[in-house]
């Protein structure tokens, strides 16, 4: 069959709308029209060279929703008509990982799908017969894919796909970061470096938890107004605080924070996050992704102190079980999702979308097909 698809040929260079072929799905892989998809930072991160796993050309996106076209041999989760949301992470329920209660990081598709295949080593998709690469197992930026069955998460139908796209990573992410990853307890302080589409819902999920005081940081004075109305209780512009960012934001938690979380993916910001919690206990989470060959730095001591560095790989969220409970949350009005997503574009305008990420004039913005 044909898909209208937005295809990355090159690194650095703006993505072509083009018509390609797209194969069905084999034994245990899944057909689905996309309704719509989100445009990540990490897409952006890829199509700028700076991914090591980064290929080309491929389809990128990966924070879709859609439905079951075809389903192939051995599929028995998903029928056709189902509403889902393609997963980077998938859960197979049978890898060590997902059996050892430790991880969301199923491993049983990890080694093909970053080389942008299907686990049978090849890809679906073709561009005047040569091959075009998937990506990170989700590809929504084309208008149907071809998906592993252990790769999605099956949703309510009565839920808008337009918004429910953004559970397919930034929501998820940033809520989990904060009640999966650092397990964040109620009256905690906590500060949030970057309030882009991450950022303010590891915010809201801070203000879901009940923490007490919640500093959002960002170099951005554009994104305060957002992020109070998300639950940010002090905003910092590390601008105009200069090189005592760090002291400045113990003295504002009162110590220092118990939870810190860098959404910017700047390596200098980590270890400001870092080197901001509390000494004895403070955790800070890493979410942002960084580019290749960037290494993060602090001195020893402050982890002989007693702070701790983790980071999270969507929000810790076991994808099958979790983002079902996700799209209540919305649904019930527990979580915001529509003020977040800022701009809504047609596929030949995604560009576009791009443009106004980097303008940090939009939080998300949204492709329709
Ligand atoms: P975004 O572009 O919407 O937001 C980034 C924000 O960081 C912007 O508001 C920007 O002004 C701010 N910022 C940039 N430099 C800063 C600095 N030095 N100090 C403070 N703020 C700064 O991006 P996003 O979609 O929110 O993604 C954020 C990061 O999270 C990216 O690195 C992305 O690749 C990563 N990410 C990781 C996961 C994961 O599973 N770990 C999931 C999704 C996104
Ligand atoms: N290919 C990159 C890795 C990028 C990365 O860490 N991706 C996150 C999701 S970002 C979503 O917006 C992730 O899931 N990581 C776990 C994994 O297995 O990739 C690189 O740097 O090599
Ligand atoms: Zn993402």
């Amino acid at each position: 069959m044909k898909t209208r698809a937005a295809v990355a040929f090159a690194a650095k260079k703006p993505l072509e709308i083009v018509e390609l072929d797209l194969e069905g799905p084999k034994a245990g892989e899944v057909l689905i029209e996309i309704k719509a998809t989100g445009i990540c930072h990490t897409d952006y991160y890829t199509l700028s060279g700076a991914d090591p796993e980064g290929l080309f050309p491929c389809v990128l996106g990966h924070e879709g929703a859609g439905v079951v076209v075809d389903v192939g041999a051995g599929v028995r989760s998903l029928k056709k008509g189902d509403h889902v949301i393609p997963l980077y992470t998938p859960e197979c329920r049978e890898c060590k990982s997902c059996l050892s209660r430790k991880t969301n990081l199923c491993t049983a598709i990890r080694a093909t799908q970053g080389k942008g295949v299907m686990p049978d080593g090849t890809s679906r998709f073709r561009c005047d017969s040569d091959p075009v690469l998937h990506y990170m197992g989700a590809s929504t930026f084309s208008n149907f894919i071809v998906v592993p069955e252990i790769a999605l998460a099956k949703i309510r139908e009565d839920a808008p796909f337009d918004k429910v796209c953004y559970i397919g990573c930034g929501v998820t992410t940033g809520i989990g970061a904060v009640i999966w990853t650092a397990k964040a307890e109620t009256g905690c302080t906590a500060v949030v470096f970057g309030l882009g589409g991450i950022g303010l819902n590891v915010i809201q999920g801070l203000r879901m938890i009940g923490a007490e005081q919640i500093v959002g940081v960002d170099v951005n004075p554009g994104k305060k107004a957002m992020a109070e109305k998300f639950g940010m209780t002090h905003f910092v512009n590390p601008t105009e605080v200069g090189a005592d960012l760090v002291p400045y934001l113990v003295n504002l938690t009162g110590g220092g924070a118990d939870y810190s979380f860098d959404c910017t993916g700047n390596v200098t910001v980590m270890r400001q996050a870092l080197e901001c919690t509390h000494r004895g206990w403070g955790q800070s989470i890493i979410i942002g992704v960084a580019p290749s060959g960037a290494e993060i730095a602090t001195r020893p001591f402050q982890l002989v102190t007693g702070r701790v560095w983790k980071g999270t790989a969507f929000g810790g969220a076991r994808g099958r079980t979790d983002v079902p409970r996700i799209v209540d949350w919305y649904m019930e009005g527990r979580i915001n999702i529509d003020d977040l997503i800022t701009h809504k574009l047609p596929l030949e305008r995604i560009n576009e979308g791009f443009d106004l990420m980097h303008e940090g004039k939009s939080i998300r913005t949204v492709v329709e097909f």
